[in-house]
This record gives structure tokens, sequence and C-alpha cells, in this order.
């Protein structure tokens, strides 16, 4: 095969994947369970190459050194697995409605781990993925499926991957509100480890995410779109509340972003079904169904530009689109 073309969408966790007990392996503390959306993805161009050095260029751009051997790192397993030792070009795209600020990384890495499985002729199922992913990102370990997706946090190399848990056929969906789209200060990777070796909390969170993701597991199957809103909520908050008491802080939130949660809970109040999720940033995505999206992107007009409102549905499984033999 000379090339081959994949596509990978992105996911947000409802029930939250935050600390590693092995930053090697990637191995988390707690299982998480996130809903792939629709309309973020990545697409992942990688064509087998006569060099001596990968390639890799990010939305159209070439990266430098220090960007492609991250890449390099992770083709690498792949080279090791197949004992192939062909170098490849990487050409990825991220294809996310506006100027996103909402991380790349588990599109990317779920893109690129199937694009490699193609060139490099490993044969991994979707579980293979699905580990190979993790050592990318954690967050790419749930990108391999589409519909709402369980990482199982498991104990070692083997034991630690996503599954699909449901289909998510059902009018759920989601609003990706983006308040600022810069890099963040404290980036995931930094702002988790700092989390687990100060938050006096952090115990506490690891033991909650367990009855919260089986409740929402729960939720999911009867299709309950207040109950599954509702533990997202409270599984978000936990996490942000585990990184403010760390030290030292790290407070993602923003002015903007409280005025939004302000607002969901008064068009609650007045019987729409929405509820806040947030990540390690300042934007707020909103867990609800098309039923009520036009209503909702009415009233965050008032917050926030309309071109900085997104409405997802749930996205699909990792998909080859091309292969060029
Ligand atoms: C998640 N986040 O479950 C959580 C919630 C952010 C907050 O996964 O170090 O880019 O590459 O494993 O996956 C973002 O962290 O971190 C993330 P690494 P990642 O979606």
């Amino acid at each position: 095969m000379k090339s081959v073309k994949v596509k990978a969408h992105s996911n947000i966790a409802l029930i939250k994947y935050w600390g590693k007990k092995d930053e090697e392996l990637f191995l988390p503390y707690n299982s998480s369970l996130s809903m792939t959306l629709d309309a973020f993805y990545t697409i992942t161009n990688v064509e087998k190459i006569d060099s001596d050095k990968d390639i890799f260029y990010l939305d159209g751009k070439l990266q430098n050194e220090n960007e492609t051997a991250k890449i390099s790192k992770f083709v690498e397993r792949f080279r090791k697995l197949s004992g192939k030792n062909f170098r490849v070009k990487v050409d990825s795209t991220n294809y996310f409605p506006t100027a996103a600020g909402l991380a790349s990384s588990a599109s990317g890495f779920a893109a690129l781990a199937g694009a490699l499985n193609e060139i490099y002729e490993t044969s991994l199922d979707k579980k293979g993925l699905s580990i190979m992913a993790r050592k990318g990102s954690g967050s790419a370990t749930r990108s391999i499926f589409g519909g709402f997706v369980e990482w199982k946090k498991g104990h070692d190399d083997e034991s630690s991957y996503a599954e699909k848990f449901d289909d998510g056929s059902w009018d759920i969906g989601m609003i990706i509100v983006i308040l600022n789209d810069k890099k963040k200060k404290v980036l995931s990777r930094a702002g988790m480890k700092r989390t687990v070796e100060t938050c006096p909390f952090y115990p506490a969170w690891v033991e909650e995410a367990k009855s919260d993701l089986e409740d929402t597991k729960d939720a999911i199957k009867g299709q309950d779109l207040n109950r599954v809103g509702d533990i997202a909520e409270y599984s978000a908050m936990k996490m942000h509340a585990t990184m403010m008491a760390t030290r030292p802080s790290i407070i993602y939130m923003q002015p903007k972003t409280l005025e939004v949660i302000e607002l969901v809970k008064s068009l609650r109040e007045q019987g729409m079904s929405c509820y806040v999720t947030m990540d390690a940033g300042p934007n707020v995505k909103i867990v609800t169904s098309s039923k009520y999206k036009d209503e909702i992107f009415e009233r965050l007009k008032d917050i926030v530009d309309d071109n900085k409102i997104i409405y997802s549905k749930i996205g699909s499984d990792l998909e080859v689109l091309e292969r060029v033999i």
C-alpha cells in the first residue's frame, strides 16, 4: 500500500478521565465514558516514503523537529510491531467548525493509529487500535468508536482500552460554546499530574467516578437525557473542584464560563433539558437534544458570538476513507 486516509471523530467525556496511574503507558486511575462528536473530526493521510525521517504536516503546515519527534515516537510502535522499517509522511487536518479551543489530540491520535495500522499492515482490531491510540493521548483511546464509549481503566497495557457502550441512536447531542480558543496555560497532562500529586480530595474523585459511571450507563440504557446530563454536570464540577484544590491552584473557568453555567441553570428551571460539562479549559459543552437547541442558541447569543456556538450530534466509528495500493 502506498498511502491511506482515515477519519476519526473527537469526543467529550461525560464521566471524565483525570489522572494517570502510569504515565508511560497512559493507564488512568478511573474509567471514563464519552460521547463521540459528529461535528468535530480529523482526517489523516499517511504515505510510505523513501527517507530516513518521518515527515509531519498538521493543518497544511510542515511541523518542526520537536512536533515531528512526538509523532515519530508513536509511529515507532507500529514499526516495531510490524518489523517494517520504512518512514512515513503524516498529513493530518482537523475539521473543527471554528478555531476550536477543543482538544484535537483525541481524534488526531485515533486517526493516526488507524492509518498506521493499514500502512504497516499490523491487522489490529478496534480494541488493539484503542490500546495503541491510548499511548498517544488518553482521550484518543475512546475516539476509535462512535456513540457512547467506555474506557475501561484496566491494570496493564492490554487491559486498558475502550469499547462502544451504546450507539446513541436517540435524540441527544451537545452544544459546544467556544469562549476562548487560545492555548491554555496548564496543559491537561500537567494539570492532571499536579492534581494527583497535590489535591487532598483526589482519592474521593477516583472513588466517586465508579458509581457515576455505572449510573450514567444505566441512564444511557434508559435513554434518559435528564439523568445523563445531571450526572455529567456533577462529574465535571467534581473534576474542576479537584483542579482548584491543587497547589498551586488550577482554575480553567473564566467569567464567561460562569455566565454560561448560570444561563444553563436558569433554562433548566424554565423546563429545558440542558446540562453543563467542561474539560481542561474555559469552554462549556451543553448536553441537550435537538428539541431545545435552537432556543438555547438564541439565549447564548447574548453572551457569545453565534459563530462560536456549535451543535453536534453523536459521531461514528473510525473509518478508512481511501487506500492507494
Ligand atoms: C477527558 N480530558 O476525559 C478529560 C477530561 C480533559 C478533561 O482527556 O495526557 O489530552 O494525552 O492523556 O487525553 C484531556 O487530556 O491527556 C482529557 P493525555 P488528554 O476527556
